[in-house]
């Protein structure tokens, strides 16, 4: 396969977490072809845990060297598509991860950057989708749980590396079974 003029973009989506029994990030992340708009797309399943959910998603970036990075995570008290400015360089738990973990003002990488910026273009995708009929905006905070922790990891992975992949994230509402 040389793939040469195909661009590939990895979608990322959670596991379920906090009593939930499912995620409705990997809900849509599954339910996306394999190939979109002319892209490849390889999807990866992400653990709700520290560490673990930054590994998961730089070795997959790694191994299928994407262009373009686009996770999803569930954002329950939300009620439009959030697509997320910025990554904070802190972990501040509310509820343990899935593994137990507990991470309070806690950096996620020591001595990085306060923040990165998302490397997509965020105002044409809120466009896009309020175009097509989907509810959406900006948002300026991802939290400080495992969702802004993977954008943080992810920005500072591909900053250090110098790798040409632009990385963004969209928190999506509850869907109805919730
Ligand atoms: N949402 C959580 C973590 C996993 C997910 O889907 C968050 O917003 O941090």
């Amino acid at each position: 396969m040389s793939g040469k003029s195909s661009r590939k973009v990895l979608v990322t989506g959670f596991m379920p977490f906090g009593g939930e029994a499912i995620n409705p990030s990997w809900e849509i992340v599954k339910a996306l072809p394999d190939v979109m708009g002319g892209a490849r797309l390889a999807k990866v399943k992400v653990p709700v845990e520290f560490g673990k959910a930054i590994e998961a998603v730089t070795q997959a970036i790694d191994r299928v060297k994407p262009d373009m990075v686009i996770g999803f995570g569930q954002a329950g008290g939300r009620s439009r598509m959030s697509v997320e400015r910025i990554a904070i360089n802190i972990d501040d738990a509310r509820i343990p991860d899935n593994a137990g973990a507990m991470h309070i003002d806690q950096p996620i990488v020591d001595g990085g950057a306060a923040a990165y910026f998302c490397s997509v273009p965020i105002k044409a995708m809120v466009a896009a989708m309020t175009k097509a009929g989907v509810p959406a905006e900006i948002s300026n905070t991802a939290g400080t749980y495992v969702c802004n922790h993977l954008i943080y990891g992810v920005l500072h992975h591909i900053a250090a590396r110098h790798l040409a992949i632009r990385a963004g994230f969209i928190h999506v509402p509850y869907v109805e079974a919730q």
